[in-house]
């Protein structure tokens, strides 16, 4: 991977300079401009609408647009800023899809959804997918495989929308086979800040852009739960952070949960763990109860 060819040292320096940075107080995304920071900043949730036969908690149940764009303002009543589709599932061991097969699944809905007004974010790793999308009017670029595609980079660098950045180890077919880190949180870290830059360096506005350490993408369960105790140290990189644990096979493992829609509790917990510690963005199945937990915390932390 390209972040083998970059000194260590150099990027963990630069990731501590960039801690001392203040952050932007708004995440940009198109005509939409989300308060991360100050007094109208409350954390933001990501509705998941997965528009494909095979992804591994909801696969199949919303494929028709009739059937995705209902489910959209369901998650939308029930309090999701942002609605994040995607046509490919990138499940660990996953096929690739192809591009013209996703744009099938993914922009007959994205349309419909941008004509309602919603703040549309797409879900891909391929910038034809992408390019299509922003130029139906999606508002947000979710790249999981952290715009390491050069062609990808020039649609972000092309158009107004926000990006996600994620980590990704490798591939969805063989992420999971064998991950290792020396370090698993300093370097998921410089990653990140290594493609935020590259980003801002191909012209990419820096509150454009919001990180995500990829829970799930090449890590063990002891690596996920490394990288979400350290949410504080991801949060403090300059960037917007994005917690994106929900249903996933660690929450099983740790609670003996094999069918991934019981995992709603743990995966609200770990959502709320995050946010009070500096997550802004929450990426979820189950928005109802994220949302209301998340109004809890407030009215705690008001009080
Ligand atoms: N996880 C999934 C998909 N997209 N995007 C970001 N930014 N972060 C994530 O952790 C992330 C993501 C996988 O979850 P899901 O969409 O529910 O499943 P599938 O890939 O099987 O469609």
């Amino acid at each position: 991977m390209a972040q083998e060819t970059v000194p260590r040292d150099a990027i963990l320096q630069e990731t501590v300079t960039r801690e001392t940075v203040a952050q932007d107080t708004t995440w940009q995304c198109g005509d939409f401009a989300f308060p991360v920071q100050g007094p109208d900043a409350h954390p933001l949730v990501m509705g998941i609408l997965n528009v494909t036969p095979d992804s591994f908690s909801d696969g199949g149940t919303h494929n028709a647009p009739a059937d995705a764009l209902a489910y959209a303002e369901l998650m939308l009543e029930q309090g999701a800023d942002i609605i994040d589709v995607g046509g490919e599932s990138t499940r660990p061991g996953s096929d690739e899809v192809l591009p013209d097969e996703e744009a099938r699944r993914v922009l007959p809905v994205v349309r419909e959804l941008v004509r309602r007004g919603v703040c549309v974010s797409v879900d891909t790793r391929h910038a034809q997918v992408a390019r299509a999308c922003v130029e139906a009017g999606a508002a947000i670029i979710n790249d999981v495989s952290g715009f390491r595609d050069p062609d990808m980079v020039d649609v972000a660098a092309g158009c107004e929308a926000g990006l996600v950045v994620m980590h990704m180890l490798g591939e969805p077919k063989t992420m999971q086979a064998e991950p290792r880190y020396d370090d698993v949180v300093a370097e998921v870290s410089a990653y990140l800040v290594r493609q935020a830059r590259m980003l801002e360096s191909a012209g990419v506005a820096h509150n454009r852009i919001c990180i995500d350490p990829g829970v799930g993408f090449g890590k063990t369960t002891d690596h996920n739960l490394k990288l979400l105790k350290a949410t504080d140290r991801l949060a403090a990189l300059g960037y917007p952070l994005m917690v994106a644990v929900s249903r996933k096979r660690f929450i099983g493992a740790l609670t003996d949960v094999d069918d991934a829609a019981q995992r709603v509790a743990g995966s609200v917990a770990a959502a709320a763990y995050a946010v009070e510690h500096g997550a802004v963005v929450a990426r979820v199945h189950d928005v109802a109860q994220t949302a209301q937990a998340f109004r809890l915390f407030a009215a705690i932390l008001s009080a």
